[in-house]
């Protein structure tokens, strides 16, 4: 699973990254070719069952950020704009802090901005599929339902806003438009607005388009990831912060791109596996191991609270508390699961 970061240039894509992945990455005005980066989703799930365990290996799920830069003038570029289509997710840093010139941030001029040319892009695509189904009259179906997003389009109405079907899709999954990628914004303030509230007109602008609004201060990110542990603390402290906003970002990143965490828990490893929403036992077995999969017997299952809550395997199944599954159970978000399977 790939999240994009978007936005102007001088928004804070590269900083934001930087933050994200610990990795050094060059700033500034021009700087910033497709960096890649995996970073672990902070799970405090994960980490109470490390505490009931003590495993060997703890194991967080991942997710890849990469910063697709954006442009070197006003707009941003075609490149960027084909290299969005390559991503499960958007998310767009906004400028809210003044820049080296001391010029204000204009947060809502950015996210329009941007949402125009995602909606010229896909404007353009969709028209000229429409063009050729009108011709060749191959796929009357979908030449229907191209014909709503257009209208959509037009109406300046991104494709996320459209209540599709299921079957419409995956019809529309292979045109890889931006407007139809799941988003979040991401107000990257000054470093004195850290524990601010959102301005209320950004607050709404998000609401509703029903996309998700974080604000943090990549540069207080930035310096935050930078100390050790014990430090980190009074840091956050001293800015009226109880986290680094940076693990809210990433949870909120991990949800959408609509993954759950199926979690497994033993001496050996403590582990969150990101599975997708709705997805059946056997299969998100085949994400541990394809033996395990094909060998499929039942799943064990035990909810995280109540693991948590009677301290171990052996007391959740005298409380009854451990449930058996079978082939058709739906896995749900912090089930810690065993699979028992042949080999
Ligand atoms: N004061 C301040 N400066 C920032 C912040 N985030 C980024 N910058 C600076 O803004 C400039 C542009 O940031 P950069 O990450 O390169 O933006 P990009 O073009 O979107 O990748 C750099 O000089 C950063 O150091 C922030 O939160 N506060
Ligand atoms: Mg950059």
């Amino acid at each position: 699973m790939k999240i994009g970061l978007v936005g102007y240039p001088g928004s804070g894509k590269s900083t934001v990254f930087g933050a994200l992945t610990g990795m050094e990455v060059e700033t500034g005005y021009g700087a910033g070719k497709a960096n890649l980066g995996v970073v672990k989703v902070p799970d405090p799930r994960v980490d109470a069952l490390a505490g009931l365990y003590s495993p060997k290996k703890t194991t967080y799920a991942e997710i890849t950020f990469t910063d697709l830069g954006g442009g070197k003038g006003e707009g941003l570029d075609r490149a960027v704009l084909n290299e969005m289509r390559n991503v499960d997710a958007l998310c767009q840093v906004l400028r809210a802090f003044p820049d080296a010139t001391g010029e204000a941030g204009d947060p809502m001029a950015e996210l329009t901005g941007l949402e125009t040319e995602t909606l010229l892009a896909d404007l353009e695509v969709v028209e000229q599929r429409v063009a050729r189904l009108a011709k060749d009259r191959s796929n009357p179906r979908e030449l229907a339902l191209l014909e709503r997003v257009k209208e959509s389009l037009e109406n300046e109405q991104p494709v996320r806003a459209l209540d599709l079907s299921e079957e419409e899709e995956k019809s529309l999954s292979g045109y890889a438009l931006l407007t139809g990628k799941p988003l979040l914004m991401v107000l990257n303030v000054a470093e004195d607005d850290v524990a601010a509230p959102v301005p209320e007109d950004l607050a709404k602008a998000a609401a509703d388009r029903g996309v998700g609004l974080i604000a943090l201060s990549a540069a207080v990110e930035m310096d935050i990831a930078q100390l050790d542990a014990s430090e980190q603390g009074e840091f956050l402290e001293s800015l009226g912060l109880e986290e680094p906003a940076k693990n809210r970002f990433i949870r909120a990143a991990f949800d959408l791109i609509d993954l759950i965490s199926m979690l497994t828990a033993g001496p050996d490893e403590c582990r969150a596996w990101p599975v997708p929403r709705g997805i059946q036992a056997p299969r998100a077995a085949g994400k541990i191991h394809s033996d395990i999969e094909r060998g499929f017997i039942r799943a064990e299952v035990i909810r995280y609270e109540d693991l948590l809550e009677h301290g171990s395997e052996a007391k959740c199944k005298e409380a009854g508390a451990l449930r058996v599954e079978g082939k058709d159970y739906v896995i749900q978000d912090g089930d810690v699961v065993n699979f028992r399977f042949n080999v």
